[in-house]
């Protein structure tokens, strides 16, 4: 397979004026008729003709009304064309209905629809498929659908058909097309300068009563959006379509976003807390992409972080203001730490705008999206908050309308701030997670402190030397009695060591460092626990008060796995001081009793240096669940009634973090035997949040059967409540019967391979089942590979991203490793395996 590289851009030969599309619609024969107005582009140099096409039948093609004989291959067609305007007109028949890749034009549940970003317009019909070729784009659908919609604006419609015109230029990716039989929940939003913009959601019929919270969250992106970027919308309507085979969670197509039904559907009954939560931020997500994405764009794949990394800050911006501030950045930690560090350390490392690729699928990952966002996050923090809107200002001010660069976005922070961040930039240049050490320095006769900080980053695939970062560290200084002497301010670390001193000091203080996780970066600092149990109880920093909590529990466990020692008094004592401070937010406490998960021990482990054995990791978490639940056992039952929330069922952080609070309750109480609660809650509750966690108490216990089976039952025709239900399972089976459970609920007659939700929710889950996956036997490794070469000549995209459940394979011991090696390369050998898994299972393997 080819190698695209960024260092090869160059600007395609000719300019789009205008494109007009008719789509004649049917399930194995549509017609896509196109024609486009280009004339040579004055700044490119090679006039080549070549336009993307993938799996078209041309039917006839025509310059300037004269028939035309292109050259055809398998990725697009070459023509001569005139080095002055010019019209190209073609007819292509595809098929959507045998689609099942989930790119270009497919059907779902008998619904047409359309996915393009990255390079899936080149599916539906020949054209220049690439971001720095924008146009205005007409659309004529005709078909017997009741509702036919395009992007932009509504034209005439009547019987059979319906005209969009979408007077904003975009690239091809951003186009889109959905024809069904659908209902919409309808609303408006009054912008700030007083246009009136009609809003719908639509759905299949049945789901019409799972739209009220999308479309409240999308009212509350818009006047967001205009409350703190100044960012107006700019059509007369705004669609957002639910799909239900999809391959990623939502795409924000210019006026009709697509999403995946998971991440746009809710109600009180079959979504959790989380899911709410999740809805709300992808809704505001897609959303945010009509400025940065949509009006300002990427001019090529490379760029891709430019908009992905910006609109996942804004949109934790969003979730932030909406909900709580300490918690979300909580939460994003855990999950940065969860996916994208362990991307950055292995054989997938890449920078965050990656310099070259086989298949751009591959590259939407944690390290663009997520460490794309803390490269945001960290010029916010550098610049400061004020000079951070003012440079988005002149951002949108200068690039409006432009396939722009990462240059040009550093060029705008640059010129209005007047600092020089080139060597910021080699955070997107640079792969790897940095390691930040600090030593102390304690001179008690004339109370000085000094702290000595290095930083080095270990070299990662392609790139073995590595600079110098800028680093920003936000910290504090406490005193021994557990006053904050120094309030938090940042220092930036520029060189390889650096030292920070502070004088005229009492007595030693207790440095609480990089607050806020103001760097995604691996703090390497001289603390015990001790420390840890003075930061835990006194920092003043929310988020630093968690992670004390959090090292606490990760050193309790390291050492019951590597020295079979009992629980830590200070870890349970210290959780205790904390889950009993009711001046603290009952999200945060519930947070609080969680402990890393399996995984994240897997990889501190062999970030010591240790091989981490799955099984032992397993039971040591067990063990401290344990414990805590007998340390807390006193406190267990007011915790979890003074938590019921009171009223009605409300999806917002305050009822949410109750729920969360009295669910933990409730699970250690069952380890303590006592079932009572989740059978009860499991029994009576009115929500998804209440009755998924009793339920999954009662399977952790080992006493869900019934359960099981009467949550089937009752939830047997609703396609995403059942997708929890195969994850569930398989999650929770214990490790040596993970694969078993899997097998056998792919035997099952819902499960469905082609539906990207119910195989990840499967295959999936099995993955995240660290102890089950990693069994001994293999047996987890060989089913889920087993799948992904069934899945692959159907949906490649899909099984290629899940293939990533096996980049951290050299952390395990040999025999893993020679198990896991065994299935890579049986994936590899398969015949005719895609561009996408091979690219995947090749870096993988290294
Ligand atoms: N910009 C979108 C990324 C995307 C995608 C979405 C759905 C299906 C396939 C896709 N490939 C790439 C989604 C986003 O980040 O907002
Ligand atoms: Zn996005």
């Amino acid at each position: 397979p080819q190698t695209i590289y960024l260092k090869d851009y160059t600007p395609f030969g000719y300019v789009i004026d205008s494109v007009q599309l008719t789509f004649k619609l049917h399930p194995t024969e549509t017609r896509v008729l196109s024609k486009i107005a280009f004339r040579p582009n004055p700044e490119a140099t090679d006039r080549t003709f070549f336009l993307h096409g993938e799996e078209l039948k041309l039917i006839s093609a025509t310059i300037d009304g004269k028939e035309v004989s292109p050259s055809v291959t398998d990725e697009g067609l070459t023509v001569d064309a005139p080095d002055a305007p010019f019209t190209w007109e073609a007819e292509v028949e595809i098929s959507p209905s045998t689609n099942t890749a989930l790119e270009g034009l497919y059907m779902s549940n008998g619904m047409y629809c359309t996915q393009c970003e990255a390079e899936g317009f080149r599916k539906i019909t020949y054209y220049p498929d690439r971001p720095d070729v924008m146009a205005t784009f007409d659309v004529r659908i005709e078909g017997s659908e009741k509702v036919l919609l395009s992007n932009g604006n509504p034209g005439a419609s009547g019987e059979g058909f319906a005209e969009w015109s979408d007077p904003w230029k975009k690239p091809a990716y951003l186009f889109a097309l959905v024809a069904g039989d659908l209902i919409n929940h309808p609303d408006s939003f009054t912008t700030r300068t007083g246009t009136d913009v009609e809003l719908n959601i639509w759905v299949r019929p049945g789901d019409e009563d799972k739209c009220a919270f999308g479309m409240q969250a999308l009212k509350d992106s818009m006047k967001w959006d205009e409350d703190v970027y100044g960012r107006e919308y700019d059509l007369d309507i705004f669609n957002i379509v639910a799909v239900d085979d999809f391959n990623m969670g939502a795409m924000e197509n210019k006026g009709l976003n697509i999403f995946n039904s998971s991440c746009v559907l809710a109600s009180q009954a079959t979504s959790t807390d989380a899911d709410f939560e999740r809805i709300e931020a992808i809704i505001a997500h897609e959303y945010f992409h009509n400025w940065t994405g949509n009006r300002i764009t990427c001019r090529d794949w490379f760029q891709l972080c430019l908009k992905e990394g910006l609109t996942v800050f804004r949109d934790a911006q969003f979730t932030s203001d909406m909900r709580s501030e300490p918690v979300k950045r909580i939460d994003d930690v855990i999950a940065l730490r969860a996916r994208q560090f362990p991307e950055d350390q292995g054989p997938l490392s890449h920078p965050v705008r990656p310099e070259e690729f086989q298949e751009i699928n591959n590259f939407y990952t944690a390290t663009v999206y997520e460490k794309g966002a803390e490269v945001i996050g960290m010029l916010k923090t550098l610049v400061g908050h004020d000079a951070y809107y003012k440079a988005l200002d002149l951002y949108f001010e200068r690039h409006d309308g432009d396939a722009a660069t990462i240059e040009d976005w550093i060029q705008v922070f640059e010129d209005s701030t007047g600092r020089d961040l080139q060597q910021f930039k080699r955070w997107y240049s640079q792969s790897g997670t940095p390691k930040v050490s600090v030593k102390e320095e304690w001179d008690a006769e004339n109370g000085i402190f000094t702290l000595h900080f290095s930083q080095s980053t270990a070299p990662t695939p392609g790139q073995d030397i590595k600079d110098p970062r800028v680093i920003p560290i936000a910290l504090g200084l406490l005193a021994p009695g557990g006053k904050e002497t120094h309030p938090t301010h940042v220092i930036e670390l520029t060189h390889a060591e650096q030292s920070l001193t502070f004088d005229g000091l009492d007595a030693r203080p207790v440095p609480s460092l990089l607050r806020g996780f103001s760097a995604p970066v691996i703090l390497e600092q001289e603390i015990d626990n001790d420390r840890r149990a003075f930061l835990l109880a006194n920092d003043t920093d929310p988020f630093n008060r968690w992670e004390a909590g959090g090292d606490l529990a990760r050193d309790t466990l390291i050492n019951m796995i590597l020295k079979d020692a009992a629980p830590s008094p200070a870890y349970l004592h210290g959780l205790r001081r904390v889950v009993t401070d009711e001046s603290l937010d009952p999200a945060y406490r519930g947070l609080m009793i969680q402990h890393p998960s399996e995984t994240e021990l897997a990889g501190t482990l062999s970030d010591m240096g240790e091989i981490p054995d799955p099984t032992k990791i397993h039971i040591a978490s067990r063990a401290l669940l344990a414990a805590k639940a007998e340390t807390l056992s006193d406190i267990l039952p007011a915790l979890y009634a003074d938590n019921q929330p009171t009223g009605a069922y409300k999806p917002d952080a305050e009822g949410s973090g109750k729920r969360d609070l009295a669910n933990a309750a409730m699970s250690l109480m069952a380890k303590l035997g006592d079932l009572s609660h989740a059978k009860a809650q499991f029994a009576s509750a009115d929500n998804m949040t209440q009755q998924f966690e009793a339920l999954a108490v009662l399977v952790r216990e080992g006493q869900g059967a019934e359960a099981v089976k009467a949550f089937y039952d009752q939830w047997k025709e609703d396609r995403l409540v059942i997708n929890k239900w195969f994850g569930l399972q398989i999650s929770l089976a214990e490790p040596e019967d993970a694969a078993k459970v899997t097998e056998a609920l792919t035997q099952h007659p819902d499960f469905d391979m082609k539906n990207p939700n119910r195989f990840r929710a499967t295959l999936g889950a099995l993955a995240g089942n660290h102890a089950g996956f990693h069994h001994e036997s293999g047996a987890g490794y060989a089913l889920l590979a087993d799948w992904l070469i069934k899945l692959d000549p159907l949906n490649p995209q899909t099984t290629a991203r899940m293939c990533t459940a096996f980049q951290t394979w050299k952390r395990y011991d040999a025999g893993r490793q020679a198990l896991i090696k065994a299935q890579l390369e049986r994936i590899l050998a398969t015949p005719n395996l895609s561009r996408d898994t091979n690219e995947m299972i090749s870096r993988i393997l290294g």
